[in-house]
């Protein structure tokens, strides 16, 4: 095979690592002639760390980058003989492919990106197990086309997709309690919360006054919050004031109650917030963020050579709300955290501002708790922050305690439990291992914390080591979620799939291997894993989690009642291999209530119901029961059948809606 068009042709290894380096130099140029700086605007002298000026030089040229070469850059394949062959069968990795019949050690929860689903895969097969449609709708489990569901949604804004990217699951005492999942969408600024009894989606809240909830975690150790950074600056209120004056667009930071999912506060900021991780203590929240420079146009917004990093003193916040200093927005209260707003003054600032080299992307806090990671995107480096730092120096870059040099395009760090930490490198497509307390000790800019670095196949995003962001990770296994796959897969046309690899690390005292690459839809950025054991989903539904808010519909109830002039209400119960009533008979331009309720409590026994031509489809669990209204508007008869196979004789299961036309 042979590609003469593209020069992402990543079988000549030598080739694109030549033209990448070509493309790398150009860009390099380009930054020399046109932003002419001198040495002193160069040098960033922050806590008295410092970089030198190359490595401004290089990390300018990682901006064009990140935008014009990653998507054709690639690089290398492993293997110094050019395979694309993983380095699979060394002595001392553990057979990661799970025999039929056997469990997986771990659950993993993708975000699914802009599919708006969560994905649950078994680690450490790899194996997808299932998908939770979150802000999208999913004919299979006929999510968005029962009452429930779709109210639910269009009361969520009524969008018809989500961008989901960083999904967390709640804690008790710091540890991981199976209940709920959290996550994000950047698309439409809200934050969903998905039940891990059923693996359902059972609430949504749209943020006020946020575009694009970005960076999302929740405060640990007890789930106080769920804290959602709103990324894009706007006017507040967006109301059509302040159009076309960015100096006086925000940003906010969410804080979202775990049960009523009730917006509680926001705190505005200077500059675009990005990432959000919680220290392990429940004071401090650390965000990333870029454009401190407040530009509307990718030139400004990294203009400048150094940004802050956000730190959200959350007590601090939490009493500036309650002495009432705020002002209230669509309902929610805001407090002042901009670098000027008074409650920065004082000793106990409600936001401090550590500066950073410009355009930092995540923030991982590391299982100890002591050091928060912020990975430099566009400046080879990731910086450490002593988070117990923050509440004592007086200039909050003194909480800076380290600056080691790991690579080109750092975006997310991730942790083994054994003082090492991995950083996925967006522009090398490598995982870079590092340990942290020798980053600690190093220079800044030091290349002596690396130990190790691998290939990953193409550009990865988040990396994430088994329960790296707990207080006790397991180590072992890591995944590199990578955006690009090229050529790894078989073809399926310009949408390529992703590729998340798997890679051991055993303890941390071994090499990093690569064993196997897994195509991921489109597209997933983060992940989390929790014990099989934690999670504890239930097999059939309990009836009494939806008592007083639908019937459970026996066989002896199924029927049809009159309601009004144009509507009626059905009520049939399902069971293998029959509806509640064979046929049922409505009349044309009624309003139809359907119910149905799932009497079997055999597990994965499964019943749907379908009405062709009237956009119908509920997938109905043994116990649960489901509502849809619809309108039969055309006089005719109707076939409903089951989609679920289910017996042997699933296809003979049918019953007839007749709809009578109306004189
Ligand atoms: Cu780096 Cu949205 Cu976490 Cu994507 S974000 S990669
Ligand atoms: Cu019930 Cu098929």
């Amino acid at each position: 095979m042979s590609d003469s068009t593209s020069s992402a042709d990543s079988t000549d290894p030598e080739r694109v690592v030549e033209e990448y380096e070509n493309q790398l130099e150009d860009v390099l140029a380009d930054v020399e002639e046109t932003t002419p700086r001198t040495d002193d605007d160069l040098s960033l002298e922050l806590a008295g760390l410092q970089l030198d000026r190359r490595d401004f030089l290089k990390a300018g040229a990682v901006a064009g980058a990140m935008t014009g070469l990653a998507g054709c850059a690639g690089s290398l394949p492993t293997g110094g003989d050019g395979s694309n062959a993983a380095n699979t069968g060394s002595d001392d990795v553990p057979e990661h492919r799970v025999p039929p019949g056997e469990h997986d050690e771990y659950y993993g929860f993708w975000s699914g990106g802009h599919s708006g689903e969560i994905r649950v895969l078994g680690i450490p097969s790899m194996r997808e197990l299932t998908r939770i449609p979150v802000f999208n709708t999913e004919g299979a489990r006929g999510y968005g086309y029962d009452d429930q569901t779709d109210e639910m949604l269009e009361e969520a804004g009524d969008y018809t997709w989500g961008d989901n990217h960083h999904p967390n699951l709640s804690e008790t005492d710091g540890k991981y309690d199976g209940e709920y999942l959290y996550v994000n969408d950047k698309a439409n600024g809200r934050i969903a919360r998905v039940n891990l009894k059923y693996f359902e989606t059972d609430a949504i809240t749209d943020v006020p006054n946020v575009q694009a909830v970005h960076g999302t975690c929740v405060l640990s150790p007890d789930t106080k919050y769920i804290l959602g950074n709103g990324e894009f600056r706007t006017p507040l209120p967006n109301d059509g004031r302040d159009l076309d004056n960015p100096e006086n667009y925000t940003s906010l930071l969410s804080a979202v109650d775990p049960e009523s999912m009730e917006t509680k506060w926001q705190v505005k900021v200077d500059g675009n917030l990005d990432i959000i991780d919680s220290g392990k203590e429940g004071r401090w929240a650390i965000s990333s963020a870029y454009n401190s420079e407040e530009a509307v146009e990718i030139e400004g917004m990294s203009h400048d050579d150094r940004d802050y990093v956000k730190a959200f003193d959350i007590p601090a916040i939490e009493q500036a709300v309650e002495r009432g200093k705020y002002e209230e927005v669509n309902g929610v209260p805001i407090v002042d955290g901009t670098q000027s707003s008074t409650l920065n003054k004082g000793d106990r600032p409600i936001v401090r501002y550590v500066p950073t080299p410009k355009s930092p992307h995540c923030v991982e806090v590391e299982p100890n708790g002591d050091y928060a990671m912020i990975a430099g995107k566009l400046s080879p480096t990731v910086t450490i922050l002593d988070i117990d730092k923050l509440g004592e120096v007086s200039d909050p870059a003194d909480a800076v305690v380290g600056r080691p040099k790991v690579g080109l395009g750092p975006l997310h760090t991730t942790f083994d439990g054994n003082g090492h930490a991995y950083t996925s490198l967006f522009i090398d497509s490598q995982a870079v291992k590092w340990d942290i307390e020798k980053a600690v000790e190093a220079e800044e800019g030091s290349t002596d914390p690396v130990i190790e670095k691998i290939d990953v196949h193409y550009n990865p995003g988040h990396i994430q080591a088994v329960k790296a962001m707990t207080t006790d990770p397991d180590g072992e296994w890591l995944i590199s979620l990578n955006k690009l796959s090229k050529d790894r897969f078989l073809p399926v046309g310009p949408i390529h799939p992703d590729n998340d690899q798997l890679i051991h690390i055993g303890q941390g005292e071994k090499e990093m291997e690569l064993v196997a690459d897994h195509p991921a839809y489109p597209e997933p950025h983060d992940c989390v894993f929790a014990d099989a054991e934690t999670i504890s989903p239930a097999t059939t539904w309990d009836k009494e989690d939806y008592a007083g808010e639908k019937p459970f519909v026996t066989e002896k109830d199924s029927g049809v009642e009159r309601t009004g002039e144009q509507s009626v209400h059905v009520k049939s119960s399902v069971k293998r291999s029959e509806y509640g009533m064979s046929e049922f008979t409505v009349k044309e331009g009624d309003e139809v209530t359907l119910t149905v309720t799932n009497i079997e409590d055999v597990r994965d026994v499964i019943h749907g119901v379908a009405i062709p031509e009237h956009d119908v489809n509920l997938a109905i669990a043994p116990q649960d029961t489901r509502e849809v209204t619809f309108t039969a508007d055309e006089p005719g008869v109707y076939w409903i059948y089951c989609t679920y196979f289910c017996s042997a004789l699933h296809l003979e299961m049918r019953s007839r809606m007749l709809v009578e036309p109306r004189e």
